[in-house]
């Protein structure tokens, strides 16, 4: 990381100790016990600012670039701020996904509700599951072991946690956009975006049922919508909407050019690029997820294992012969070795028995990997960034930037004003050609 660039995170991650102060503030004042309080701090910690941070960083990026000057550290405190909201959205969607997906690790940590409980964490800790079998299940078959941990994990109560992080948003806007023109339409965004990305993780969950390996389910079509709700409105038009409201930009202006007048709808159309910019970020992630070395992705990929709809899988099946569709359906979504003797889901269990059954991989994933390789689905990716950039690069340029803005009322308007193609040109530049 460039020297800039950290100092550039440090500028921003220097903010959220504020927030979490004002937070952590705010559930004193109002009389909670001090191990609620303390509880909710290490939530905070623990969830929200260990990420990439990009999605925060851009929308203190975008203001920049909307008001073309530097900010005023009253604006960059306001800035930051609206970032952090949308670092607390995504680290309340996280903690859900992270129950909801069985998920190990995220962010090179145990999972909050695996992690041990910040309230029990001495030796003398009783343990939280029943040694004893209740009685309305002591005639049935079950077993429940008798645990043995002395640091039992957050657990369930990850799910008040997650709510309570979503709520952290609202909060923060009373305390810091209460006053402002803009407020209104910050907590009608938050809503309306936190209202999309669960509608995307609804269709990624049913897309998917655990269990349940059935590649007819997928579609280029199915994974352009889960891609659309779960990832693209929350990661990209979030936080460039929050900065354009920041900055008051009119729902509509008027270009004038020397020939002809344009009537621009900025929201309309910063989400007319921002979406297909969503999408190409991850269909990415989707690639890399079958390409790169786990050395350089920093995670070892488990689309294929876990049976994602993924682009790959996807996009090879619109391709691939009938033995090779064969292929797909026998191994996709499956661990270890199924030619190894055992059939269909019989080869989890069978693995399972043998002990062979790896984190990741195994011979199943191995034949998945090469019929990608053999329809050149590398071949296929590198046209389909090519044409997507060259696209997405149409889309920005025809944003007008020359000319006189005028309001709905035929006022001119300062041209700081407007849209600028540098908010989606940094986007793209960042994420192009990624390799990671
Ligand atoms: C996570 O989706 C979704 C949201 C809305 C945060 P995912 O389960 O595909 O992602 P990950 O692989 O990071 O758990
Ligand atoms: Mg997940
Ligand atoms: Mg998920
Ligand atoms: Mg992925």
């Amino acid at each position: 990381m460039s020297s800039a660039k950290a100092a550039r995170r440090a500028k921003f991650e220097s903010v959220f100790n504020l927030i979490r102060d004002e937070l952590v503030d705010h559930a004193n004042k109002e009389g909670i016990p001090a191990e609620a309080v303390e509880w909710y701090r290490k939530n905070l910690e623990y969830n929200v600012p260990g990420g990439k941070l990009n999605r925060g960083m851009s929308v203190v990026d975008t203001v920049e670039i909307l008001k073309g000057r530097p900010l005023t550290d009253d604006e960059y405190v306001k800035a930051a701020v609206l970032g952090w909201c949308v670092e607390l959205l995504q680290a309340y969607f996280l903690i859900a996904d992270d129950i909801m997906d069985g998920s190990i690790t995220r962010r090179g940590q145990p999972c909050w509700y695996l992690s041990p409980s910040p309230a029990l964490t001495t030796p003398s800790a009783t343990p939280v599951v029943p040694a004893t079998v209740p009685a309305s299940l002591a005639s049935q078959e079950v077993s429940i072991t008798t645990p043995t941990y002395k640091h039992p994990p957050v657990g369930m109560t990850a799910i008040n946690d997650a709510f309570m992080v979503e709520s952290a948003i609202f909060r923060l806007l009373k305390v810091h956009f209460r006053s402002e023109a803009c407020y209104l339409d910050l907590i009608e965004l938050f809503h309306d975006i936190t209202y999309k990305t669960e509608m995307g993780q609804l269709v990624d969950l049913v897309t998917a049922p655990e269990g349940v390996v059935d590649l007819a389910r997928f579609s280029l079509e199915r994974h352009r919508i889960i891609v659309t709700y779960k990832t693209a409105y929350y990661s990209f038009h979030l936080p460039v909407a929050l900065a354009m409201h920041m900055c008051h930009l009119p729902e509509s202006y008027t270009v004038k050019l020397a020939q002809e007048s344009k009537t621009i709808r900025p929201y309309d159309l910063a989400l007319s690029i921002l979406i297909p910019l969503g999408e190409y970020f991850q269909i990415q992630d989707d690639f890399l997820d079958f390409s790169a070395t786990p050395e350089v992705l920093g995670k070892i990929g488990t689309d294929i294992v876990d049976n994602k709809c993924s682009w790959c899988v996807n996009t090879v099946m619109a391709v691939c012969t009938p033995e090779q569709r064969l292929i797909l359906d026998r191994n996709y979504g499956r661990k270890g070795d199924i030619e190894a003797g055992a059939k269909g889901a019989d080869a989890d269990k069978k693995a399972d028995v043998e002990g062979e059954e790896t984190e990741a991989g195994g011979l199943c994933e191995k034949r998945v990997k090469e019929v990608y390789e053999a329809v050149g689905l590398r071949k296929i990716y590198a046209e389909y960034e090519a044409g997507v950039y060259k696209r997405l690069n149409e889309l920005i340029e025809s944003i007008p930037e020359e000319g006189i803005i005028v309001d709905e009322k035929g006022q001119k308007v300062d041209v700081h004003n407007g849209l600028k193609r540098q908010v989606f040109r940094s986007f793209l530049e960042k994420i192009y050609g990624r390799s990671k």
